[in-house]
């Protein structure tokens, strides 16, 4: 049973996650490691119609991320609409198009070669939904001051990995596309003044053929060191 008290003038709530035994602990960590090492980011989509209920309850997973002061400092823009997923491809694609041919350095064109992008984004198109994330930079109070957020990036960044966790749970695909600039976003989506585009993610049911590049996580020995 879930009580209630006041500490230092503020309500609290008594909070008891589930305990489990040792055993139980490492069977659920190595679950739940399987599950997210089966996580691929795609770049084959379906155009298969989801439910909007699932999106809004991705959208909810997401939010339930730690934020810095619990401001929550994300709007997640949700474009079904073709015609503004068009909008949104084409504007991509002419700053892609640019990265691919001059902005971006000859090592990094090499670093991408494995994976297999190029300036064409087919699946901005074709995903039913795209998710644009928006960092919110600050908050405006009508007419009022300007209140600032905290640990914008790695609130938003925790706020993305528990939206693609949850989108890989469900028996969904996805993109972490990064658009570089972003601010076409901005515009398209008329995004108010306190809003930074963060990160645009298709998500669709899984294609009827995908294929992923054959590349290796690191090893818990090349990425972890201990004291
Ligand atoms: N923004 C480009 C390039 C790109 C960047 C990263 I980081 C990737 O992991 C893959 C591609 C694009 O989205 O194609």
């Amino acid at each position: 049973m879930t009580e209630t008290k006041e500490i230092e003038g503020f309500p609290y709530l008594s909070y008891s996650p589930a305990e489990f035994s040792d055993v139980q602990i490492l069977e659920r960590a190595k679950a739940f490691y399987q599950a997210m090492d089966s996580r691929r980011s795609v770049r084959e989509f379906s155009s298969e119609p989801i439910a909007k209920e699932v999106i809004e309850q991705l959208i909810l997973t997401a939010s339930s991320a730690p934020s810095g002061a619990h401001k929550q400092p994300w709007t997640f823009c949700v474009v079904s609409d073709p015609e503004l997923k068009k909008q949104i491809r084409e504007a991509a694609e002419e700053e892609e198009y640019r990265s691919y041919n001059g902005r971006m350095s000859e090592e990094w064109l090499k670093d991408l070669a494995p994976l297999g992008t190029d300036w064409r984004k087919p699946f901005l198109e074709k995903a039913p939904y795209l998710i644009v994330v928006f960092k919110r930079v600050y908050e405006l109070e009508p007419a009022g001051p300007k209140h600032q957020n905290y640990y914008v990036n790695e609130s938003v960044g925790l706020a993305c990995g528990f939206l693609l966790a949850a989108i890989h749970q469900a028996g969904l695909v996805s993109l972490t596309h990064t658009p570089s600039p972003m601010s076409f976003l901005t515009q398209l989506l008329k995004r108010p003044e306190n809003e930074r585009p963060f990160l645009l993610i298709p998500v669709s049911k899984p294609a009827k053929e995908i294929w992923v590049p054959d590349i290796k996580r690191k090893s818990i020995s090349e990425m972890s060191t201990w004291y």
